[in-house]
């Protein structure tokens, strides 16, 4: 019998609910649906009741690093050898997802740790940077944070002023610069710095809180990210051992090397937020009555949750093929690009239409809807605005340079 037509309305309705409309589990492992399941249960048991509050007060909840840990969410597309996850891409992917569903914020501090500190330690690192910080960031005992961005240097980093000069004393350099915009900054351990050096190339290297003339002031007054921290990085004449300089790699492909596998992973995490925010409208559709009847039996609110459905199905497809695109090493950088770029979009537009959805209720934080929407517009301005991946997609179809 073909199974396609084998639904009964009580497993379409299951169906209805995991929104797998295109049957994707079916292109997941066993391993991968454990995975998913064991962060689902995470989240839904110690982040999901606090995360309003968490967002309302804009504090970050630390004492979660370690449950987050537990479960994998740091570097699981680490090798297993220097104490991370050993998972694939996909894996990684489904992490992100389900951190996501419940906060733009939370994904985020597991992006900036797992892709844009443990992944360039890893790819750029010596092995006794390898050895020495790795396991403890995959188990939380350390966090870190990821600088790039300055002040006067954000979509075009390879301006960066940020440089340290040799100390003379053979041991270190002298660190001097300023970051801006760094997620996990106020509360981290370490900082994964890109700065020139005396010739003017762009070097990898770990500064250490503690180390003096190094501050990491915390931006405050944000409306979205509320309960991620934010901060700045500043560099005031520090002394770093030359051994914290990664070895391996010069030049700006080193940091964007690292942001293919973040924004990689935001391009299925912004999949948890859209989940999130359709599901939502979906039942309050169905619940809420006007005029005689359930909303959910009005054209243009069928309209809404029809393109909804239609655009994650999209993105979940873009999303699975990219993930076995980066499994085989195969996925280009504007490949990825094009998956962050539409997966971001098609979340806020999600979002902004389910918190229509919901009337008035939809702006309050009885609901998860608005804190998604207002958190996207970090996640579409962040690892690269949408027009830069534009550009970027541009770039590679015509072969023509707009950036330059
Ligand atoms: P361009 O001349 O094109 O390239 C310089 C060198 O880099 C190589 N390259 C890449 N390598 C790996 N992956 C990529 N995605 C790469 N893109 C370029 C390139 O081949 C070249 O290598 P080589 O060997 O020839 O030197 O560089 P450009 O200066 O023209 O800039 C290009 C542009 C605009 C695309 C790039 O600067 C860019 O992507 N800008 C956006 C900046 C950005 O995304 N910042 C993110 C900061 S981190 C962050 O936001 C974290 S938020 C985390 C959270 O909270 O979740
Ligand atoms: P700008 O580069 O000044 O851009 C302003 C506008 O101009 C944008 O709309 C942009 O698309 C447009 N624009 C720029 N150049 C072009 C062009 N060539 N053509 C057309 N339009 C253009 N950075 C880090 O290094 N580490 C972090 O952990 C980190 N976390 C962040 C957390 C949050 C909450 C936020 C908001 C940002 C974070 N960032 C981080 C910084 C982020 O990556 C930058 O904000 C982003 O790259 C854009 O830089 P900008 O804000 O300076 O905007």
């Amino acid at each position: 019998m073909n199974e396609a037509k084998d639904f009964t309305r009580a497993s379409k309705q299951d169906l209805y609910q995991h929104h797998d409309y295109y049957l994707m589990d079916e292109l997941l492992t066993d391993e991968h649906k454990l995975i998913r399941a064991t962060v689902r249960d995470f989240v839904k048991k110690e982040i999901a009741p606090i995360i309003e509050d968490a967002a309302q007060k804009a504090l970050f909840p630390h004492y979660l690093i370690k449950g987050m840990a537990e479960v994998g969410s740091f570097g699981a597309q680490l090798p297993a050898a220097y104490g991370c996850g050993g998972l694939d891409y996909i894996s990684y992917g489904l992490i992100m997802q389900e951190l996501e569903r419940c906060d733009s914020g939370i994904r985020s501090t597991a992006s900036v740790q797992g892709s844009l500190v443990m992944y360039p330690i890893y790819k750029f690192g010596s092995e006794e940077q390898k050895h020495k910080y790795l396991p403890k960031l995959a188990a939380g005992e350390l966090m870190g944070c990821f600088g790039l961005t300055e002040p006067d240097h954000g979509s075009n980093p390879a301006g960066m002023t940020t440089h340290y000069k040799d100390a003379g004393d053979g041991k270190h350099v002298i660190l001097n610069g300023a970051k801006m915009w760094i997620s996990n900054s106020p509360f981290a351990d370490i900082a994964v710095v890109w700065a020139k050096d005396e010739a003017g190339e762009i070097k990898g290297l770990i500064a250490e809180r503690g180390m003096a003339g190094f501050t990491t002031p915390e931006t405050h007054n944000k409306w979205s990210l509320r309960a991620s921290a934010t901060g700045e990085l500043v560099f005031n004449d520090v002394l770093v051992p030359k051994e914290n300089i990664f070895p391996g790699v010069s030049g700006l492909k080193g940091p964007l090397t690292c942001l293919n596998s973040a924004r990689y992973g935001i391009s299925w995490g912004v999949i948890g937020a859209a989940l999130d925010c359709y599901d939502t409208a979906l039942r309050y559709s169905k619940e809420r009555h006007q005029f005689g009847k359930p909303i959910a039996g009005f054209q243009l609110q069928q309209k809404k949750l029809a393109e909804m459905i239609t655009e994650i199905t999209k993105a979940q497809l873009l999303t699975w093929r990219l993930g076995v695109l980066m499994n085989e090493g195969r996925a280009t950088p504007a490949q990825i690009s094009m998956a962050k770029r539409n997966n971001v979009d098609m979340a806020a537009t999600i979002a902004r239409n389910a918190r229509q959805m919901l009337g008035g209720m939809g702006i309050t934080g009885e609901y998860s809807i608005m804190r998604h929407m207002m958190n996207l517009e970090s996640v579409l301005t962040y690892e690269g605005t949408h027009d830069i991946h534009l550009l970027i997609t541009g770039m590679d179809v015509t072969g023509e340079n707009a950036f330059a």
